[in-house]
């Protein structure tokens, strides 16, 4: 049937399965079918979720029956004619288009060597098969680069690990016992929004709620104390914490001597951060930062829910650490409610241990480490060597990265092979040489994990396959046994792949009773705040005289990333505080450009007491086409990388905001 075709509702069938997108949430979810086709999503009452059982969030309902059928849906191989970038391809059966993508590799690695074939693959939207399964594991055994997952939740992970080892993230369930919830740096009503009516729960009960956001979020205008830091600035509030909390003798003596590696040093680092000092960093009111930090000190317990928020900028990893820590110094772990809720995977999970065993047997091999928020220099500037082959599979980095200008200069090289493989014609895909089509989660078996609860559900497939539609592991396999790996061995059925994620276990598979921090999940050393060079959290400004507005571009209500972005796309326009648009003489709805010392575009203004001065922001995750010169907020943001370990800092972006010439 066409897309035009209406679908016969006499048809209509319910089926039920999860929602795998890249959100914490993990919805169980009952997907209207008719005559094979999804026309509805909803939430499963039924479903092995019981936070997502009364409803689903507005951009899947709206988004998924489009996003899976709609006009941007690949369904078949494609190979480009014209040149590149302009999105012309045509159709080519799928053994031709393994055929020459195997080549490319195998003659590519013949020549320059595996180094030059970098496949970048992240599918964090995908289920845990599409997104742990055989698929790395082929470019491992093949010798191929290795892209490190430094986009998003490198820099806190990289920091819980180090305080906290394997210790467990409190869940939505902890909530409710907390006499004082943080949200620090997370934004539920549009990221995590089953989290919304925990919180609300607990604000009934009386537990105070403090938000520290930049903006004043939807859950930052609820709460009995907004402290609306500076960007970046997150690890001067956390020391300062502590600082006070010394001064006014909170600390938690008997817990620092038992669990704490030198607990002195740090608070000896943390001493010049009083609360004026820490006030005129994070440009907060004093009177604030010492209403926080009593607050903190005397309610317990303190449950602080932590987003990606603090970890885009290159403090992110000392604000993490230096946040991470507050439990430890002032007392809330060791009793339920108290702590930190992060993300959650660790307690329930797939261990890709077996899967690696399997297929790879031991040994690892010596490869090439690639670091995804490099991508423009590695393609333009050969950084860490020349590419020759690009494969992008589940992840869009033209929308994605930083450094964007650069990223598009690279995917433009006509020497450089790209292959996407992709659910939507994106702005990546509109670049390579060979398009394949993706699977969605709703045409394969897939389990779903997600990283808002300790839950590890089934996400059967609802509908047939889209067009020639195949999974991460039958793409990738199919190269690998091209080049010679062995059919039996990388057999991508999902069902056997399944059975060795899950180790035996049945599912659904969740977490057993409350989780309490220090007592029934546990750090397995000391806690350790230094950075593994011997530097304890510090801040180092990055500012910029001459562009004085930090742009932000946090997660939008409408899209997952860019996932979406082309069926309904948040509106592309640059939010500022009334004070700096009077500053430009900016009013609301004025057409401006937003430059940075390289880069501009021109889009419109918003002006909202929803900024603070100083702030701007523009969503994440937009397509080219919705914004006048096809360049979206992030060629702002920088290629730095935190120094903990490689993370993002997109909210590094410094830039101004002026009139626009077409405005007169
Ligand atoms: N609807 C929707 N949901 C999503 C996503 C999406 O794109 N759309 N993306 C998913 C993904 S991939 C992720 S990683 C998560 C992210 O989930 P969140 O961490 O909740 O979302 P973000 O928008 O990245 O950042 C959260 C908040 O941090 C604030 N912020 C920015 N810089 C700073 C800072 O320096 N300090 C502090 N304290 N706050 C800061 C922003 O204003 C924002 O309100 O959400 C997931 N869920
Ligand atoms: N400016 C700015 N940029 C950011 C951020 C920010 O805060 N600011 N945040 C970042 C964050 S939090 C993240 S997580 C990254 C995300 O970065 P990316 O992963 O590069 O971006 P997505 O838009 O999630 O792209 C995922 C693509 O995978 C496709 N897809 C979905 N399921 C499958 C599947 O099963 N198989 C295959 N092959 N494809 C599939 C989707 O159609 C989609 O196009 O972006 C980062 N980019
Ligand atoms: S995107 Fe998140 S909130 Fe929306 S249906 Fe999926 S899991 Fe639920
Ligand atoms: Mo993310």
């Amino acid at each position: 049937m066409t897309l035009t075709d209406r679908p016969d509702p006499a048809n209509a069938e319910v089926r039920t399965t999860a929602c795998s997108l890249d959100c914490p949430d993990g919805c169980s979810v009952a997907v209207t079918v008719v005559d094979d086709r999804i026309v509805a999503v909803d939430a499963d009452p039924d479903g092995a979720n019981p936070f997502t059982a009364g409803w689903i969030c507005a951009k899947v309902g709206r988004g998924v029956p489009a996003w899976v059928h709609g006009p941007d849906r690949v369904t078949t191989p494609l190979r480009r004619v014209g040149p590149k970038g302009r999105g012309r391809f045509e159709p080519v059966g799928w053994d031709e288009a393994l055929d020459l993508f195997a080549e490319r590799v195998r003659s590519t690695m013949a020549t320059a060597g595996p180094d030059a074939v970098v496949p970048y693959l992240y599918s964090s939207s995908a289920g845990l098969i599409g997104n742990g399964g055989l698929s790395p594991l082929v470019w491992e055994a093949l010798g191929a680069a290795e892209v490190e997952h430094t986009i998003c939740a490198r820099t806190v992970g990289e920091a819980w690990r180090r305080l906290y080892g394997p210790m467990a993230s409190l869940g939505p369930d902890d909530v409710d016992a907390a006499a004082l919830v943080v949200v620090w740096g997370a934004n539920p009503n549009v990221s995590n929004s089953h989290l919304v009516s925990v919180i609300e729960a607990a604000r009934r009960r009386g537990a105070p709620l403090v938000v520290v956001d930049p903006r004043r979020t939807r859950v930052a205008a609820k709460a009995d104390l907004h402290l609306a830091v500076r960007p970046g600035t997150d690890v001067v509030l956390a020391l300062g914490v502590v600082a006070w909390a010394e001064a006014h003798g909170r600390l938690d003596g008997d817990f620092l001597a038992e669990w704490v590696h030198d607990p002195d040093a740090h608070l000896a680092h943390c001493r010049e951060w009083t609360p004026a000092r820490v006030a005129a960093v994070c440009r907060v009111p004093v009177a604030d930062v010492e209403r926080f930090a009593d607050l903190y000190t005397s309610v317990r317990p303190a449950l602080l829910r932590v987003g990606w928020g603090i970890e885009r900028n290159a403090n992110g990893g000392a604000a993490a650490r230096a946040i991470f820590a507050l439990p430890a110094f002032c007392g809330h772990f060791g009793v339920p409610g108290g702590g930190v809720m992060k993300s959650v995977r660790g307690l329930v999970g797939t261990d890709t241990g077996a899967l690696r065993r399997a297929v790879l047997g031991g040994g690892a091999v010596r490869r090439r480490r690639v670091n995804m928020n490099r991508l423009g220099a590695v393609l333009v500037h050969d950084e860490g060597g020349r590419v020759e082959v690009l494969f992008v599979q589940g992840a869009n980095p033209v929308a994605s990265c930083p450094d964007q200008a650069l990223v598009l200069e690279g995917l433009a090289r006509e020497d450089l092979f790209t292959v996407v493989h992709e659910v939507s014609m994106t702005d990546t895909a509109a670049f390579a040489d060979l398009v394949l089509p993706a699977t969605t989660t709703y045409e394969t078996d897939e389990l779903v994990g997600a990283y808002g609860v300790h839950l590890v559900q089934e996400a059967p497939a609802v509908i047939p396959r889209v067009g020639g539609a195949r999974t991460n592991d039958e793409v990738s396999t199919a190269v690998g046994i091209r080049l010679g790996l062995d059919p039996v061995t990388w057999d991508p059925d999902p069902r056997r792949v399944r059975d060795l994620l899950l180790g035996g276990r049945r599912t659904p598979w969740a977490a057993a009773g409350p989780v309490v921090q220090f007592v029934t999940t546990r750090p397995d050393g000391p806690v350790r705040l230094d950075d593994g060079r011997g530097e304890l959290p510090t801040y180092r400004p990055v500012e910029d005289e001459a562009l004085p507005l930090a742009l932000i571009t946090p997660a939008t209500a409408r899209t997952i990333n860019s996932v979406f972005g082309s069926v309904a796309p948040a509106r592309p326009v640059v939010r500022m505080s009334p004070v700096d648009a009077a500053a430009r003489g900016l009013v609301d709805g004025d057409r401006v450009r937003v430059h940075d010392h390289r880069h501009a575009l021109e889009t419109t203004v918003m002006v909202t007491t929803e900024m603070s001065p100083g702030v701007v922001a523009m969503p994440k995750g937009m397509w080219r086409r919705q914004v006048d010169g096809g360049l979206t907020a992030n060629v702002f943001a920088p290629a730095t990388l935190d120094p903990l370990a490689g993370g993002a800092t997109f909210n590094d972006a410094r830039v101004d905001v002026t009139p626009s010439h077409r405005n007169s």
